[in-house]
Protein backbone atom coordinates (compact mmCIF):
# COMPACT_ATOMS: atom_id res chain seq x y z
CA UNK A 1 0.00 0.00 0.00
CA UNK A 2 1.39 3.21 -0.71
CA UNK A 3 0.33 6.78 -0.82
CA UNK A 4 0.61 8.14 -4.46
CA UNK A 5 1.00 11.36 -6.23
CA UNK A 6 -2.78 11.25 -7.74
CA UNK A 7 -4.74 10.82 -4.54
CA UNK A 8 -4.00 11.48 -0.52
CA UNK A 9 -3.41 8.18 1.25
CA UNK A 10 -7.32 7.11 1.88
CA UNK A 11 -6.09 3.61 1.91
CA UNK A 12 -4.87 3.87 5.59
CA UNK A 13 -8.09 4.99 7.13
CA UNK A 14 -9.23 3.10 9.12
CA UNK A 15 -12.62 0.90 8.95
CA UNK A 16 -14.57 3.52 11.63
CA UNK A 17 -13.04 6.41 9.27
CA UNK A 18 -13.85 4.84 5.96
CA UNK A 19 -17.49 4.40 7.05
CA UNK A 20 -17.42 7.92 8.19
CA UNK A 21 -16.24 9.01 4.98
CA UNK A 22 -18.50 6.66 2.90
CA UNK A 23 -22.13 7.99 5.04
CA UNK A 24 -21.48 11.79 4.41
CA UNK A 25 -20.68 10.88 1.13
CA UNK A 26 -24.14 9.08 0.80
CA UNK A 27 -25.69 11.96 2.51
CA UNK A 28 -24.33 14.43 0.33
CA UNK A 29 -24.95 12.21 -2.78
CA UNK A 30 -28.72 11.87 -2.04
CA UNK A 31 -28.99 15.40 -1.71
CA UNK A 32 -27.33 15.99 -4.90
CA UNK A 33 -29.68 13.47 -6.70
CA UNK A 34 -32.60 15.34 -5.37
CA UNK A 35 -31.31 18.56 -6.79
CA UNK A 36 -30.13 17.88 -10.21
CA UNK A 37 -31.61 14.50 -11.23
CA UNK A 38 -35.28 15.06 -12.69
CA UNK A 39 -36.08 11.47 -12.20
CA UNK A 40 -34.80 10.89 -8.80
CA UNK A 41 -36.41 13.98 -8.18
CA UNK A 42 -39.65 12.75 -8.83
CA UNK A 43 -38.82 9.12 -7.06
CA UNK A 44 -37.95 11.34 -3.80
CA UNK A 45 -40.91 13.30 -3.66
CA UNK A 46 -43.24 10.84 -4.35
CA UNK A 47 -41.42 9.04 -0.73
CA UNK A 48 -41.76 12.50 0.81
CA UNK A 49 -38.91 14.27 2.06
CA UNK A 50 -37.02 12.42 4.42
CA UNK A 51 -35.48 10.72 2.03
CA UNK A 52 -32.57 13.13 1.54
CA UNK A 53 -31.98 13.32 5.26
CA UNK A 54 -30.85 9.76 6.46
CA UNK A 55 -29.54 9.86 10.11
CA UNK A 56 -28.22 6.48 9.88
CA UNK A 57 -27.20 3.84 7.23
CA UNK A 58 -29.78 1.46 7.72
CA UNK A 59 -31.97 4.41 6.62
CA UNK A 60 -31.10 3.66 2.81
CA UNK A 61 -32.99 0.41 2.68
CA UNK A 62 -36.32 3.03 2.78
CA UNK A 63 -35.13 4.18 -0.30
CA UNK A 64 -36.31 2.32 -3.58
CA UNK A 65 -33.83 0.21 -5.60
CA UNK A 66 -33.00 1.67 -9.26
CA UNK A 67 -33.18 -1.08 -11.73
CA UNK A 68 -31.61 -1.32 -14.91
CA UNK A 69 -35.26 -1.25 -16.83
CA UNK A 70 -35.55 2.21 -14.86
CA UNK A 71 -32.14 3.28 -16.73
CA UNK A 72 -33.76 2.13 -20.17
CA UNK A 73 -36.99 3.38 -19.88
CA UNK A 74 -36.25 6.81 -18.85
CA UNK A 75 -34.32 9.09 -20.95
CA UNK A 76 -30.87 9.89 -20.05
CA UNK A 77 -31.79 13.48 -19.69
CA UNK A 78 -33.76 12.26 -17.05
CA UNK A 79 -31.26 10.50 -15.13
CA UNK A 80 -28.42 12.55 -15.67
CA UNK A 81 -27.23 15.28 -13.12
CA UNK A 82 -25.62 17.47 -15.71
CA UNK A 83 -26.70 19.24 -18.80
CA UNK A 84 -25.34 17.67 -21.89
CA UNK A 85 -22.53 20.12 -22.76
CA UNK A 86 -20.69 19.32 -19.14
CA UNK A 87 -20.29 16.28 -20.87
CA UNK A 88 -16.99 15.10 -21.95
CA UNK A 89 -17.67 11.28 -22.70
CA UNK A 90 -20.64 8.70 -22.63
CA UNK A 91 -20.10 5.01 -22.55
CA UNK A 92 -22.90 2.29 -22.85
CA UNK A 93 -23.82 -0.86 -21.41
CA UNK A 94 -23.14 -4.23 -23.06
CA UNK A 95 -26.60 -5.23 -21.78
CA UNK A 96 -27.73 -7.91 -24.12
CA UNK A 97 -31.30 -6.90 -24.32
CA UNK A 98 -33.31 -4.09 -24.71
CA UNK A 99 -31.64 -0.20 -25.20
CA UNK A 100 -28.11 -0.17 -24.42
CA UNK A 101 -28.03 1.95 -20.84
CA UNK A 102 -25.96 5.52 -21.71
CA UNK A 103 -23.40 6.41 -18.71
CA UNK A 104 -22.15 9.99 -19.18
CA UNK A 105 -18.70 11.46 -17.79
CA UNK A 106 -17.91 14.72 -17.08
CA UNK A 107 -14.42 16.30 -17.07
CA UNK A 108 -14.20 15.74 -13.20
CA UNK A 109 -15.54 11.88 -13.34
CA UNK A 110 -13.11 11.14 -15.97
CA UNK A 111 -10.25 12.01 -13.99
CA UNK A 112 -12.21 10.42 -9.75
CA UNK A 113 -12.36 7.44 -12.63
CA UNK A 114 -8.54 7.35 -13.80
CA UNK A 115 -7.75 7.52 -9.72
CA UNK A 116 -9.19 4.89 -8.67
CA UNK A 117 -7.75 3.24 -11.70
CA UNK A 118 -4.11 3.71 -10.79
CA UNK A 119 -5.21 3.05 -7.37
CA UNK A 120 -6.83 -0.28 -7.99
CA UNK A 121 -3.57 -1.14 -10.51
CA UNK A 122 -0.77 -0.36 -7.96
CA UNK A 123 -2.66 -2.56 -5.20
CA UNK A 124 -2.11 -5.62 -7.75
CA UNK A 125 1.93 -3.64 -7.72
CA UNK A 126 1.71 -1.80 -11.03
CA UNK A 127 4.03 1.11 -10.83
CA UNK A 128 5.82 3.53 -13.77
CA UNK A 129 8.57 0.90 -14.68
CA UNK A 130 5.37 -1.08 -16.03
CA UNK A 131 5.09 -2.00 -19.74
CA UNK A 132 0.89 -2.93 -20.30
CA UNK A 133 -0.97 -4.43 -22.45
CA UNK A 134 -4.82 -3.21 -22.91
CA UNK A 135 -6.04 -6.17 -24.50
CA UNK A 136 -9.57 -5.27 -23.15
CA UNK A 137 -11.93 -3.27 -25.91
CA UNK A 138 -11.85 -0.23 -26.38
CA UNK A 139 -14.79 1.79 -27.51
CA UNK A 140 -18.36 1.72 -26.24
CA UNK A 141 -17.38 -1.01 -23.48
CA UNK A 142 -15.36 0.34 -20.76
CA UNK A 143 -13.05 -1.82 -20.42
CA UNK A 144 -10.25 -0.33 -22.85
CA UNK A 145 -10.15 3.38 -21.90
CA UNK A 146 -10.80 2.15 -18.17
CA UNK A 147 -7.20 0.26 -17.70
CA UNK A 148 -5.88 2.81 -20.03
CA UNK A 149 -6.39 5.91 -18.30
CA UNK A 150 -5.49 4.41 -15.09
CA UNK A 151 -1.97 2.75 -16.18
CA UNK A 152 -1.00 6.09 -17.89
CA UNK A 153 -2.27 7.73 -14.28
CA UNK A 154 0.16 5.56 -12.74
CA UNK A 155 2.96 6.27 -15.02
CA UNK A 156 3.15 3.00 -16.65
CA UNK A 157 3.42 2.87 -20.71
CA UNK A 158 0.30 1.92 -22.42
CA UNK A 159 0.15 -0.32 -25.56
CA UNK A 160 -3.15 -0.49 -26.63
CA UNK A 161 -3.54 -3.22 -28.23
CA UNK A 162 -7.42 -3.68 -28.05
CA UNK A 163 -9.03 -7.01 -28.61
CA UNK A 164 -8.06 -9.55 -31.68
CA UNK A 165 -5.80 -10.13 -34.05
CA UNK A 166 -4.28 -12.71 -31.23
CA UNK A 167 -0.21 -13.80 -32.48
CA UNK A 168 0.28 -10.32 -33.05
CA UNK A 169 -0.72 -9.50 -29.50
CA UNK A 170 1.93 -12.61 -28.58
CA UNK A 171 4.61 -10.84 -30.89
CA UNK A 172 4.02 -7.27 -29.71
CA UNK A 173 4.23 -9.25 -25.57
CA UNK A 174 7.42 -10.34 -26.48
CA UNK A 175 9.01 -7.78 -28.60
CA UNK A 176 8.06 -5.03 -26.12
CA UNK A 177 8.45 -7.21 -23.15
CA UNK A 178 5.36 -6.58 -21.87
CA UNK A 179 5.00 -6.88 -17.89
CA UNK A 180 1.59 -6.69 -17.59
CA UNK A 181 -1.49 -8.16 -19.55
CA UNK A 182 -5.39 -7.20 -18.64
CA UNK A 183 -8.13 -8.44 -20.21
CA UNK A 184 -10.87 -10.83 -19.65
CA UNK A 185 -10.17 -14.12 -18.29
CA UNK A 186 -11.88 -16.01 -21.82
CA UNK A 187 -9.38 -13.86 -23.72
CA UNK A 188 -6.07 -14.98 -21.40
CA UNK A 189 -7.81 -18.51 -22.04
CA UNK A 190 -7.29 -17.89 -26.00
CA UNK A 191 -4.14 -16.21 -26.08
CA UNK A 192 -2.46 -18.87 -23.48
CA UNK A 193 -3.79 -21.62 -26.24
CA UNK A 194 -2.03 -19.57 -29.14
CA UNK A 195 1.23 -18.96 -26.96
CA UNK A 196 1.50 -22.93 -26.72
CA UNK A 197 0.37 -23.37 -30.78
CA UNK A 198 3.25 -21.03 -31.68
CA UNK A 199 5.64 -23.02 -29.28
CA UNK A 200 6.61 -20.18 -27.13
CA UNK A 201 7.63 -20.50 -24.00
CA UNK A 202 6.16 -17.74 -21.35
CA UNK A 203 9.09 -18.14 -18.85
CA UNK A 204 11.96 -17.57 -21.17
CA UNK A 205 10.17 -15.32 -24.28
CA UNK A 206 8.13 -13.04 -22.48
CA UNK A 207 8.26 -10.84 -19.14
CA UNK A 208 4.46 -10.86 -17.94
CA UNK A 209 4.39 -10.29 -13.86
CA UNK A 210 1.04 -9.89 -13.59
CA UNK A 211 -2.68 -9.85 -15.76
CA UNK A 212 -5.53 -8.32 -14.47
CA UNK A 213 -8.47 -10.31 -15.60
CA UNK A 214 -12.45 -9.51 -15.28
CA UNK A 215 -15.68 -8.19 -16.88
CA UNK A 216 -17.09 -11.61 -16.03
CA UNK A 217 -17.17 -14.59 -14.05
CA UNK A 218 -14.15 -16.53 -14.03
CA UNK A 219 -13.32 -20.16 -11.70
CA UNK A 220 -10.43 -20.63 -9.67
CA UNK A 221 -9.29 -23.23 -12.09
CA UNK A 222 -9.69 -20.70 -14.63
CA UNK A 223 -7.16 -18.73 -12.59
CA UNK A 224 -4.95 -21.87 -12.73
CA UNK A 225 -5.04 -22.40 -16.24
CA UNK A 226 -4.29 -18.53 -16.88
CA UNK A 227 -1.12 -18.57 -14.99
CA UNK A 228 0.17 -21.89 -16.19
CA UNK A 229 -0.34 -21.05 -19.73
CA UNK A 230 1.06 -17.21 -19.13
CA UNK A 231 3.52 -17.38 -16.62
CA UNK A 232 2.04 -14.69 -14.45
CA UNK A 233 0.52 -14.16 -11.20
CA UNK A 234 -3.98 -13.55 -12.39
CA UNK A 235 -6.12 -10.74 -10.44
CA UNK A 236 -9.44 -10.60 -10.36
CA UNK A 237 -11.14 -6.63 -11.35
CA UNK A 238 -14.96 -5.93 -10.79
CA UNK A 239 -16.79 -3.08 -12.75
CA UNK A 240 -19.64 -2.43 -14.36
CA UNK A 241 -20.63 0.53 -16.97
CA UNK A 242 -23.22 1.78 -14.56
CA UNK A 243 -20.71 2.98 -12.02
CA UNK A 244 -18.12 3.91 -14.20
CA UNK A 245 -16.86 0.78 -15.58
CA UNK A 246 -13.99 -1.05 -14.44
CA UNK A 247 -12.26 0.29 -10.57
CA UNK A 248 -14.94 -0.80 -8.20
CA UNK A 249 -13.60 -3.45 -6.33
CA UNK A 250 -10.31 -5.28 -6.83
CA UNK A 251 -7.88 -7.93 -5.15
CA UNK A 252 -4.98 -7.35 -3.59
CA UNK A 253 -2.07 -9.72 -3.68
CA UNK A 254 -3.24 -11.62 -0.67
CA UNK A 255 -6.20 -12.64 -3.15
CA UNK A 256 -9.02 -13.50 -0.58
CA UNK A 257 -11.86 -11.53 -2.08
CA UNK A 258 -12.22 -8.09 -4.04
CA UNK A 259 -12.03 -4.50 -1.87
CA UNK A 260 -14.97 -2.36 -2.82
CA UNK A 261 -13.66 1.43 -2.84
CA UNK A 262 -15.68 1.85 -0.78
CA UNK A 263 -15.39 5.61 -0.50
CA UNK A 264 -16.94 5.90 -4.03
CA UNK A 265 -19.13 3.62 -4.35
CA UNK A 266 -21.55 2.65 -1.37
CA UNK A 267 -22.14 -1.26 -1.31
CA UNK A 268 -25.12 -3.38 0.25
CA UNK A 269 -26.05 -7.14 -0.78
CA UNK A 270 -30.18 -8.27 -0.58
CA UNK A 271 -32.03 -10.74 -1.00
CA UNK A 272 -32.74 -11.44 -5.05
CA UNK A 273 -35.99 -11.73 -4.71
CA UNK A 274 -37.11 -10.16 -1.78
CA UNK A 275 -34.73 -7.00 -1.77
CA UNK A 276 -34.11 -7.04 2.14
CA UNK A 277 -30.77 -6.62 3.16
CA UNK A 278 -28.55 -9.62 4.29
CA UNK A 279 -25.98 -9.26 7.18
CA UNK A 280 -22.37 -9.74 6.43
CA UNK A 281 -21.14 -13.18 4.99
CA UNK A 282 -24.59 -13.91 3.25
CA UNK A 283 -24.76 -13.89 -0.27
CA UNK A 284 -27.55 -12.24 -2.18
CA UNK A 285 -27.32 -9.20 -4.97
CA UNK A 286 -24.85 -6.74 -5.07
CA UNK A 287 -26.86 -3.41 -4.88
CA UNK A 288 -24.29 -0.43 -5.13
CA UNK A 289 -24.56 3.58 -4.76
CA UNK A 290 -22.53 5.61 -6.43
CA UNK A 291 -20.64 8.30 -4.18
CA UNK A 292 -18.45 10.50 -6.44
CA UNK A 293 -20.14 10.61 -9.59
CA UNK A 294 -21.27 14.10 -11.48
CA UNK A 295 -22.89 13.09 -14.55
CA UNK A 296 -24.60 9.89 -13.64
CA UNK A 297 -25.10 9.66 -9.73
CA UNK A 298 -26.80 6.26 -9.39
CA UNK A 299 -28.98 5.34 -6.53
CA UNK A 300 -29.36 1.84 -5.10
CA UNK A 301 -28.46 -0.07 -8.43
CA UNK A 302 -29.24 -3.82 -8.39
CA UNK A 303 -26.80 -4.77 -10.36
CA UNK A 304 -27.69 -8.49 -10.54
CA UNK A 305 -24.55 -9.65 -9.38
CA UNK A 306 -24.23 -12.73 -7.08
CA UNK A 307 -21.46 -11.88 -3.97
CA UNK A 308 -21.38 -11.54 -0.41
CA UNK A 309 -20.04 -8.88 1.50
CA UNK A 310 -16.60 -9.56 4.08
CA UNK A 311 -15.76 -6.99 6.19
CA UNK A 312 -12.94 -7.54 8.76
CA UNK A 313 -9.13 -5.97 7.77
CA UNK A 314 -7.24 -7.48 5.48
CA UNK A 315 -3.78 -9.08 5.75
CA UNK A 316 -2.75 -6.43 3.53
CA UNK A 317 -3.80 -3.43 5.75
CA UNK A 318 -6.66 -2.00 3.62
CA UNK A 319 -9.81 -1.82 5.90
CA UNK A 320 -12.10 -1.84 2.48
CA UNK A 321 -14.54 -4.35 3.26
CA UNK A 322 -14.28 -7.51 0.56
CA UNK A 323 -16.78 -8.92 -1.41
CA UNK A 324 -16.11 -12.24 -2.49
CA UNK A 325 -15.87 -13.77 -6.17
CA UNK A 326 -18.76 -13.03 -8.48
CA UNK A 327 -20.61 -16.12 -8.41
CA UNK A 328 -22.72 -15.33 -11.26
CA UNK A 329 -25.83 -12.75 -12.32
CA UNK A 330 -29.18 -13.29 -11.90
CA UNK A 331 -30.31 -13.22 -15.37
CA UNK A 332 -27.65 -15.98 -16.18
CA UNK A 333 -29.22 -18.07 -13.70
CA UNK A 334 -31.00 -21.33 -14.78
CA UNK A 335 -34.20 -22.79 -13.28
CA UNK A 336 -33.38 -26.49 -14.58
CA UNK A 337 -35.80 -29.18 -13.57
CA UNK A 338 -36.35 -26.85 -10.12
CA UNK A 339 -32.16 -26.73 -9.34
CA UNK A 340 -30.45 -23.48 -9.84
CA UNK A 341 -27.29 -23.64 -11.78
CA UNK A 342 -25.04 -20.96 -12.44
CA UNK A 343 -22.38 -21.17 -15.08
CA UNK A 344 -19.42 -20.63 -12.85
CA UNK A 345 -20.43 -23.54 -11.04
CA UNK A 346 -20.05 -25.29 -13.91
CA UNK A 347 -16.91 -23.92 -14.80
CA UNK A 348 -15.48 -25.01 -11.19
CA UNK A 349 -16.21 -28.23 -11.63
CA UNK A 350 -15.10 -28.92 -15.19
CA UNK A 351 -11.78 -27.00 -15.39
CA UNK A 352 -10.36 -28.64 -12.53
CA UNK A 353 -9.86 -31.62 -15.00
CA UNK A 354 -6.64 -31.42 -16.79
CA UNK A 355 -8.02 -33.75 -19.42
CA UNK A 356 -11.09 -30.71 -20.06
CA UNK A 357 -10.04 -28.52 -22.77
CA UNK A 358 -10.65 -24.84 -22.27
CA UNK A 359 -13.40 -23.74 -24.58
CA UNK A 360 -17.42 -25.21 -23.28
CA UNK A 361 -20.70 -23.95 -23.63
CA UNK A 362 -24.08 -25.09 -21.72
CA UNK A 363 -26.94 -25.87 -23.64
CA UNK A 364 -30.41 -25.60 -21.86
CA UNK A 365 -33.68 -26.76 -24.08
CA UNK A 366 -37.50 -27.42 -23.11
CA UNK A 367 -39.18 -29.83 -25.23
CA UNK A 368 -43.00 -29.27 -25.13
CA UNK A 369 -44.66 -31.15 -22.92
CA UNK A 370 -41.33 -32.44 -21.50
CA UNK A 371 -38.76 -30.86 -18.54
CA UNK A 372 -35.70 -28.62 -18.86
CA UNK A 373 -32.67 -30.29 -19.77
CA UNK A 374 -28.80 -29.27 -19.83
CA UNK A 375 -26.32 -30.57 -21.88
CA UNK A 376 -22.78 -29.62 -21.38
CA UNK A 377 -20.47 -29.26 -24.72
CA UNK A 378 -16.95 -29.45 -23.95
CA UNK A 379 -13.75 -29.96 -25.75
CA UNK A 380 -10.87 -32.56 -24.67
CA UNK A 381 -7.82 -31.31 -24.00
CA UNK A 382 -5.95 -33.27 -26.64
CA UNK A 383 -6.36 -36.10 -29.26
CA UNK A 384 -5.34 -38.12 -26.36
CA UNK A 385 -8.12 -38.00 -24.19
CA UNK A 386 -10.03 -41.07 -23.09
CA UNK A 387 -13.53 -39.53 -24.22
CA UNK A 388 -16.25 -41.87 -23.34
CA UNK A 389 -14.56 -42.37 -19.20
CA UNK A 390 -14.31 -38.58 -19.34
CA UNK A 391 -17.95 -38.40 -20.18
CA UNK A 392 -18.65 -40.49 -17.39
CA UNK A 393 -16.61 -38.51 -14.36
CA UNK A 394 -17.77 -35.46 -15.77
CA UNK A 395 -21.42 -36.41 -15.37
CA UNK A 396 -20.53 -38.25 -11.96
CA UNK A 397 -18.87 -34.71 -10.88
CA UNK A 398 -21.67 -32.57 -12.72
CA UNK A 399 -24.13 -34.88 -10.52
CA UNK A 400 -22.58 -34.67 -7.00
CA UNK A 401 -22.20 -30.65 -7.08
CA UNK A 402 -25.57 -29.68 -8.76
CA UNK A 403 -27.72 -32.70 -7.58
CA UNK A 404 -28.64 -33.11 -11.74
CA UNK A 405 -28.38 -35.15 -14.59
CA UNK A 406 -26.36 -33.27 -17.20
CA UNK A 407 -25.79 -34.75 -20.25
CA UNK A 408 -22.11 -34.48 -21.53
CA UNK A 409 -20.79 -33.86 -24.80
CA UNK A 410 -17.30 -33.96 -25.61
CA UNK A 411 -15.98 -32.28 -28.84
CA UNK A 412 -12.66 -31.96 -30.24
CA UNK A 413 -10.18 -29.24 -29.41
CA UNK A 414 -11.05 -26.06 -31.15
CA UNK A 415 -14.37 -27.11 -32.49
CA UNK A 416 -16.28 -24.65 -29.99
CA UNK A 417 -16.03 -20.64 -30.41
CA UNK A 418 -13.36 -18.73 -28.39
CA UNK A 419 -13.49 -15.04 -27.65
CA UNK A 420 -11.39 -12.17 -27.22
CA UNK A 421 -13.95 -10.43 -25.10
CA UNK A 422 -16.70 -11.60 -22.99
CA UNK A 423 -17.35 -15.71 -23.68
CA UNK A 424 -20.95 -16.61 -23.72
CA UNK A 425 -21.64 -19.76 -22.13
CA UNK A 426 -25.41 -20.05 -22.39
CA UNK A 427 -27.28 -21.33 -25.11
CA UNK A 428 -30.95 -21.02 -23.91
CA UNK A 429 -33.02 -22.84 -26.39
CA UNK A 430 -35.92 -23.02 -24.11
CA UNK A 431 -39.60 -22.55 -26.18
CA UNK A 432 -41.37 -20.29 -23.97
O1 LIG B 1 -17.46 -5.42 -17.64
C1 LIG B 1 -16.50 -3.37 -16.78
C2 LIG B 1 -15.20 -4.06 -16.60
C3 LIG B 1 -14.23 -3.96 -17.58
C4 LIG B 1 -14.94 -4.78 -15.45
C5 LIG B 1 -13.02 -4.59 -17.42
C6 LIG B 1 -13.70 -5.42 -15.27
C7 LIG B 1 -12.75 -5.31 -16.25
P1 LIG B 1 -20.09 -4.10 -18.22
O2 LIG B 1 -19.81 -4.47 -19.62
O3 LIG B 1 -21.14 -3.09 -17.94
O4 LIG B 1 -18.79 -3.56 -17.53
O5 LIG B 1 -20.45 -5.44 -17.46
C8 LIG B 1 -20.63 -5.44 -16.10
O6 LIG B 1 -19.87 -7.75 -15.94
O7 LIG B 1 -22.34 -6.53 -13.70
C9 LIG B 1 -20.79 -8.41 -13.91
O8 LIG B 1 -21.93 -9.19 -14.20
C10 LIG B 1 -19.72 -8.72 -14.92
N1 LIG B 1 -18.40 -8.59 -14.31
C11 LIG B 1 -17.57 -7.53 -14.35
N2 LIG B 1 -16.42 -7.83 -13.68
C12 LIG B 1 -16.55 -9.09 -13.20
C13 LIG B 1 -15.73 -9.96 -12.43
C14 LIG B 1 -17.61 -4.25 -17.36
N3 LIG B 1 -14.51 -9.63 -12.03
C15 LIG B 1 -20.94 -6.86 -15.63
N4 LIG B 1 -16.23 -11.17 -12.10
C16 LIG B 1 -21.07 -6.94 -14.14
C17 LIG B 1 -17.46 -11.54 -12.50
C18 LIG B 1 -17.83 -9.56 -13.59
N5 LIG B 1 -18.26 -10.78 -13.24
Amino acid sequence: MTSSSWEPSVEGLSGSELAALSFERLKATLRYVYEKSPFYRRRFRDLGGDARNLSAPEDLELIPFTSKEDLRNNASSEVFAVPESDLVRVHMSSGTTGAPIVVGYTQRDIQTWSNLMARSLSAYGMTRNDIVQVAYGYGLFTGGLGFHYGAERVGAMVIPTSTGMTTRQIEIMQRARTTVLCCTPSYALYIGEKITQMGVDPRRDLSLRFGVFGAEPWSEGTRKRIEEYLGLVAYDHYGLTEMSGPGVAVECQERNGLHVWTDHFYPEVVDPKTGESLESGERGELVLTTLSREATPLVRLRTGDITSLETGRCECGRSFPRITRIHGRTDDMLKVKGTIVYPRQIEEVILDLPDVGNAWEMVVERKVGRMDSLTLRAEAASANVDIPSLRKELVEKLRQKLFLRVKVEILEVGDLPRFEGKARRVIDLREL
